[in-house]
């Protein structure tokens, strides 16, 4: 039986969680987590709220394998960007992360909504020949695992099915113009693809798909206490 029963109610009358993609409670699966990897398919990404440590740990697992954990929290000591307090405009994480998964722990009391948009159905979106322009486009990567060689294509395709890889620097000092052409057609149809607004509350676990959405977030300003837990996760099969 799923372990994560009792955490599958939404949270009643938050307005917070209007526009959120949640699971129906009280459905018993017979593959466990089946409801949520299929809506993890279908959509690109899915909002548990108020999920349980135990089926944290349950859905972690039959995702794949945790490549790599991160504290996302507010740490002016630090250099990184993820750690600031400044909005983050929409990007993938690293291209070895097939799913990310965010733990909510704590939330700041004015800020740090996170955003979702569908970046493949933009990329897909554009014309056949700025489509083709993006295959070329090499992306910088920060190195964190041995082997990274900081840079990855934009676009690549992985067991059949097309992966995006969206950092916020060129690799290449020099792009063709109509890579530039095709790029900006990306961000202008990024820009006006739906974005989805979440404001994540302790105890909620949002899991996207790092190949096919982009994520940034709002600035977190307040009381500045918000505190997520990263999980990036390497899948050995697909979601569905
Ligand atoms: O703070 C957030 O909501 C997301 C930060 C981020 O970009 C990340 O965890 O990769």
């Amino acid at each position: 039986m799923h372990v994560g029963l009792e955490a599958r109610n939404p949270v009643p009358g938050s307005a917070n969680h209007e526009d959120r993609l949640t699971i129906p409670c009280g459905v018993i699966d017979e593959v466990p987590f089946a409801n949520e990897r299929r809506q993890l398919r279908d959509t690109g990404y899915v909002l548990l709220p108020r999920f349980g440590a135990g089926a944290l740990v349950g859905l972690l697992e039959t995702l794949g394998r945790v490549l790599h954990v991160e504290e996302v929290v507010v740490d002016p000591t630090s250099a990184s960007l993820v750690k600031s307090t400044e909005g983050l405009s929409l990007h993938t994480d690293h291209h070895r992360a097939q799913f990310i998964v965010w733990h909510c722990i704590a939330q700041s009391d004015e800020g740090g909504v996170t955003v979702l948009a569908d970046g493949l159905a933009a990329y897909l979106s554009l014309s056949h020949g700025h489509r083709a322009a993006l295959t070329g486009v090499l992306l910088q990567e920060h190195s964190v695992f041995r082997g990274d060689r900081e840079q990855h294509p934009l676009v690549t395709m992985r067991d059949g099915s097309l992966r995006l890889y969206y950092s916020y620097w060129l690799a290449q000092g020099e792009i063709t113009e109509a890579a530039r052409a095709a790029l900006n057609a990306f961000e202008a149809a990024v820009r006006s693809a739906h974005h989805v607004e979440l404001r994540l509350e302790p105890g909620d676990v949002l899991a996207i798909d790092n190949g096919r959405m982009l994520h940034g977030r709002t600035p977190i300003s307040g009381s500045k206490s918000r505190h997520l837990r990263r999980y990036w996760i390497e899948a050995g099969a697909s979601p569905g």
